[in-house]
């Protein structure tokens, strides 16, 4: 069964936008898988303690791939950019978390979905809107109202298209 879910994707090391450029290019070679849309690219300051600026994008995949095999598929792609891990909340040269996986709540040890921080990220949030204006999440709430309540301060598109949908 094919699913739609959301990643969100950040770097602030090593030619950031480099590093989300190459990264949607390897969502779209995923198994199982194909990458719908994704938003704008983002200059986003950086939540957390004093680092460099973030790019920030979220990508859309329709995907058959179950949530776990999803995860190490991403964790693969993380470590082929050479993720620095560093401390907790440091800077990386790519993350890539999975927000959102059709409507189904998960709380496992290595996955949580929805993404726990992401009703509270505007550098989440923001992109969202672009490619899937009208979600709901499974809470109930609306991303307009999760809008509502979050700032877009220290968040700035760097690209003019609202939307890239691929086909
Ligand atoms: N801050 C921004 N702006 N963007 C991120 O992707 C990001 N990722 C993180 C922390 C350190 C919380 N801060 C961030 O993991």
């Amino acid at each position: 069964m094919r699913t739609r879910a959301f990643v969100a994707l950040g770097s602030n090391l090593e030619q950031p936008r480099d590093q989300i450029e190459r990264a949607l290019q390897a969502l779209r070679q995923l198994p199982s898988s194909r990458l719908a849309a994704h938003s704008r690219l983002y200059q986003s300051a950086p939540v957390g303690p004093p680092q460099p600026d973030y790019i920030n994008a979220v990508a859309q995949i329709e995907t058959e791939l179950d949530p776990l095999t999803l995860l190490d598929e991403l964790q693969a792609l993380e470590r082929k950019h050479q993720r620095v891990r560093g401390e907790h909340w440091g800077p990386r040269t790519l993350d890539l978390d999975i927000l959102l996986y059709g409507d189904q709540i998960i709380d496992l040890p290595r996955l949580q979905v929805p993404h726990p921080q992401m009703t509270q990220r505007a550098f989440v949030l923001y992109p969202l809107a672009d490619i899937a204006p009208a979600l709901t999440l499974p809470s109930g709430a609306s991303l307009e109202s999760l809008l509502a309540h979050c700032s877009r301060t220290g968040l700035t598109p760097l690209t003019d298209e609202s939307r890239y949908w691929e086909f």
